[in-house]
């Protein structure tokens, strides 16, 4: 018998989202009125991973003049748009989506396939056991066609998959239930039903840890052999979460160089540098994590760090086609969670009272 698809779609919103509305937001939140996307106007977009909410607030007025590109930081990960097997959940992306087309700015969508934040009916059957390759890869098709199919035309870039690499050593891709239940094929068939959905967008394949010596040529190997194989991939998002201390100018540049020589597009797709040193691996907080205060040793630190970076992409302008930083401002950030529980991070160019930081006068010079 013909199962029947009852899909639940929400639409958007708007209520809330009229610019004529940033009226009301207060004009001294900035001092400058030249905005990163004009210093880098002749260079790459400058972007920023945003939630439906920061589009309702003060915040809205620092993104339009600060950016000319966006990114939904959580609302189009599949637990958050397709949270059950017959429901979509539109509603947020819309509005993101919206807001994106009245102000004229560009939009890369995040994210197509990833082993997080996927929800729990995704890898199981109605009766709890693990679904087959076929199924798996039939609700993959039908999850992107959909996704892919509804921003036709306003998102121009997609991440398809999100870090397929293992971080381990002598591992190459990372164990996941995409990989023991499809092979590894699933990378390439997210890309083809990606491609079929619009063959208009720009396909990444994105990732972390991506300076780090190993992992970057196991990004660098995966991205070429979907390339000579005819994977419609059209580039590499290097995600860019780094630290004051990591990393080197060194790394970054024959990071850069490494990755543009592959003649795809190359992205920064997920910016921000942590004032604490990096780890990779998420814990819990200890008493040793408590001095949390955004010093003059960090500050100073932080923006050394920023203006090498910016100088290393000034560097690769012809092959770097986007900077998004991940988060708008210090008042949130992904980081005050990760890689240790509730510790306070500052990793944007503007402060908690949205004003531009050191760093941003360093990467605007
Ligand atoms: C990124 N992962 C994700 O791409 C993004 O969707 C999320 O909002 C934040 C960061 C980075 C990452 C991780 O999720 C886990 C361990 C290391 C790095």
């Amino acid at each position: 018998m013909k199962k029947i698809l009852s899909i639940i779609i929400t639409t958007a919103s708007i209520i809330g989202c009229n610019p004529s509305k940033q009226s009301t937001v207060p004009s001294n939140t900035i001092d400058s009125t030249k905005g990163l996307k004009d210093y880098y106007a002749n260079y790459f977009p400058i972007g920023v991973a945003v939630s439906p909410r920061s589009l309702k607030t003060e915040e809205a007025a620092l993104i339009t003049q600060q950016f000319n590109s966006m990114t939904p930081e959580n609302c189009m990960k599949w637990e958050a748009i397709h949270p059950k097997e017959n429901e979509y959940n539109f509603r947020d992306a819309d509005s993101i989506a919206a807001f994106a087309q009245r102000n004229h700015m560009k939009l890369r969508g995040h994210t197509l396939c990833w082993h997080n934040q996927t929800p729990n009916w995704l890898f199981r059957n109605a009766d709890g056991s693990t679904v087959s390759r076929e199924v798996l890869l039939q609700r993959l098709k039908q999850h992107i066609t959909t996704v892919v199919n509804r921003y036709k035309g306003t998102v121009y870039a997609w991440d398809v998959v999100n870090e397929a690499i293992s971080d381990k050593k002598d591992e190459y891709l990372r164990p996941s239930p995409w990989l023991s239940i499809i092979g590894e094929d699933y990378i390439a068939k997210a890309f083809e039903y990606a491609h079929e959905a619009d063959p208009n967008a720009v396909l990444f394949y994105n990732d972390y840890n991506e300076t780090s010596p190993v992992k970057r040529g196991k990004i660098y190997r995966l991205v070429k052999e979907l390339k000579e194989s005819g994977v419609p991939i059209n580039g590499i998002g290097m995600q860019g979460h780094w630290a004051i201390n990591e990393p080197s100018m060194q790394q970054l540049d024959s990071t850069l160089q490494l990755f543009a020589s592959l003649k795809l597009k190359l992205q920064i797709t997920e910016l921000d540098i942590s004032v604490y040193h990096k780890e990779h691996d998420a814990r819990e907080r200890k008493p040793e994590d408590n001095d949390t205060e955004f010093t003059k040793e960090r500050e100073q630190k932080q923006m050394e760090a920023y203006k090498m970076c910016f100088q290393l992409f000034r560097k690769y302008r012809k092959a770097l086609s986007g900077i998004t930083f991940w988060n708008i401002s210090d008042r949130h950030s992904w980081l005050d969670d990760f890689p240790v529980k509730n510790r306070k991070d500052y990793p944007l160019l503007f402060d908690r009272n949205l004003k531009p930081k050191k760093a941003f006068w360093e990467v605007v010079q």
